[in-house]
């Protein structure tokens, strides 16, 4: 028996009805080589898929998570506010589209503001993941920054199970997650 319990919370918003996607970049950045952010960013929709049922397959047509680099109005209603501010935003499912701020600084394994850390975390919100109150998750709405050789926190594998997985739900002292009106419910 435990002394303690601290529940933390992971949002569930929807879900895509498929566990197939495909994702096509069609605007790069002058930032960086297209190599470099067509590799991080299929790094960062990978830690997705090693820990659930999806699959990612990058196309040239007919994708379902649409990333571009864009400057200011961008024509979707949310336009980028220039540097600072705003860095990165995606649409949840069944929609996916996910939008750089190509006036903000883009690094790549370095401090400053990481392409694979806020990729994986919009791609969280691509695929129907909210946000969490748990340090250290890549679904905190805090940007953590770079971390070398980052891996997804317990709490980011809970919530991507919830929605495409049956495998049990990852949490720490044996316990295990559940899932109630759109909430994870992690126990530690
Ligand atoms: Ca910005
Ligand atoms: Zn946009
Ligand atoms: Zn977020």
């Amino acid at each position: 028996m435990k002394s303690s319990l601290t529940v933390f919370l992971i949002f569930l918003v929807s879900v895509w009805r498929k566990k197939k996607l495909k994702w096509r970049i069609t605007e790069f950045t002058s930032q960086l080589s297209d190599s470099v952010v067509r590799s991080e960013l299929a790094r960062a929709l990978k830690a997705w898929s090693d820990v659930s049922a999806l699959s990612f397959t990058e196309v040239t047509s007919g994708e379902d998570i649409h990333i571009k680099f864009v400057k200011g109005d961008h024509g979707d209603g949310f336009p980028f506010d220039g540097p600072g501010g705003v860095i990165v935003h995606a649409f949840y499912p069944e929609d996916g589209r996910t939008h750089f701020d190509d006036e903000d600084i883009w690094v790549v394994n370095t401090t400053g503001t990481d392409l694979f850390t806020n990729a994986a975390h919009e791609f969280g919100h691509a695929l129907g993941l909210g946000h969490t109150n748990v340090e250290g998750a890549v679904m905190t709405p805090v940007d953590t920054g770079y971390v070398p050789n980052y891996k997804l926190h317990p709490a980011d594998i809970a919530g991507i199970r919830a929605l495409y997985d049956n495998r049990p739900k990852i949490c720490r002292n044996g316990y295990e997650a559940t899932i109630r009106a759109g909430i994870v419910i992690i126990p530690y």
